[in-house]
């Protein structure tokens, strides 16, 4: 009897689920429910929020505040009294190195958390259903184009509107607009970017939207280099109407309207925040004196200007 009841029940939500896509009425059906719960599941798999890894990575150097820095004009004399040497280094006796040296400051800690976080997007990416049955090219063309793109997302959990920071745990481990300078960038994108960062934060968006978003933003068919078409762009029109349904039935009405468009606007963002990314990117990775600053990985995803 309670096994009749049980296929009675089913058929009921078939019927339910079927009328609901002839109307057109978006309802979460069992598949996108699941979907939500495989993203979310990804993501937290691959985020870590206690931010506990951050203290293996190269140390953050804030030339600002230094002594290096107090003293900009007399740099060698500043080293010179700083160390047990008493000779100038042979390599930066000609000035404009030791300048662009103390510049680019936060590199090693910045590339280090960016070449992290690629790691960690890769790994999320992998969890998503359908990426693992592309080909492994496309594979590499979606990451290498979007991944800057959900670094930027995901740090939106980091973000804090309190002091427009990404505070990832201690005072070492926040990062303002000055640290990301001293990597090299230039306002022309941190500007947009904390504008960013704060209207994504103002969106208030569940954990089902943000992971969803990312997930669209990865299978973006329009990238170069990438051969099926197709496929991904049937993998992210299911994804988008996973994400309108999740709208539609759970965002409560007085904030859901027009967040499905904001949402999407902010994928038109995230390419513009992209193209500036990767000019300036080309700028430091030729500027660097240490090539070492730049991790392999990073230099892969993001271009290798002297290779
Ligand atoms: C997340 O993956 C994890 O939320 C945490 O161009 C922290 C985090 C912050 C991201 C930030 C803050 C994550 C610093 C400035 C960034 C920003 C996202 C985009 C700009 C990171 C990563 C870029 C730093 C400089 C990159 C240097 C190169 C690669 C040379």
């Amino acid at each position: 009897e309670e096994e009749v009841q049980r296929k009675k029940e089913i058929i009921m939500k078939r019927k339910l689920e079927d009328s609901a896509r002839e109307v057109h009425t978006p309802q979460l059906l069992e598949e996108q429910e699941r979907l939500i719960a495989t993203l979310i599941e990804a993501h937290r798999k691959t985020y870590d929020a206690s931010y506990s890894d951050f203290s293996q990575f190269r140390p953050p150097k804030r030339g600002d505040g230094s002594p290096e820095c107090r003293n900009a004009t007399n740099p060698f004399l500043m080293s010179l009294l700083n160390s047990d040497m008493d000779e100038l280094p042979k390599a930066s006796a000609s000035g404009a190195e030791a300048a662009a040296g103390d510049e680019l400051s936060m590199l090693p800690h910045l590339a280090d958390l960016v070449s992290y976080s690629i790691q960690k997007v890769i790994g999320f990416a992998k969890m998503i259903p359908g990426f693992k049955e592309l080909c492994t090219e496309d594979q590499i063309s979606l990451l290498k184009a979007s991944a800057i793109e959900i670094i930027i997302l995901r740090s939106n959990e980091s973000f804090t509107m309190e002091d427009n920071s990404w505070t990832c745990g201690s005072n070492e481990f926040k990062y303002q607009i000055g640290d990301v300078m001293q990597a090299g960038h230039k306002l022309e994108l941190l500007e947009p970017l904390v504008k960013f960062q704060v209207n994504m934060k103002k969106l208030d968006l569940h954990e089902a939207e943000h992971v969803l978003l990312m997930a669209i933003c990865l299978f973006s068919p329009d990238r170069p280099g990438v051969q099926d078409r197709c496929r991904v762009e049937e993998v992210q029109e299911h994804l988008t109407e996973t994400l309108r349904a999740y709208i539609a039935c759970r965002h409560p009405l007085s904030c859901k309207h027009m967040l499905y468009t904001k949402m999407v606007e902010k994928l038109t963002e995230l390419r513009s925040l992209n193209e500036e990314h990767s000019k300036q990117y080309l700028q430091i990775s030729q500027d660097a004196v240490n090539k070492e600053d730049l991790p392999p990985l990073l230099l892969e995803v993001f271009g290798n200007p002297t290779a």
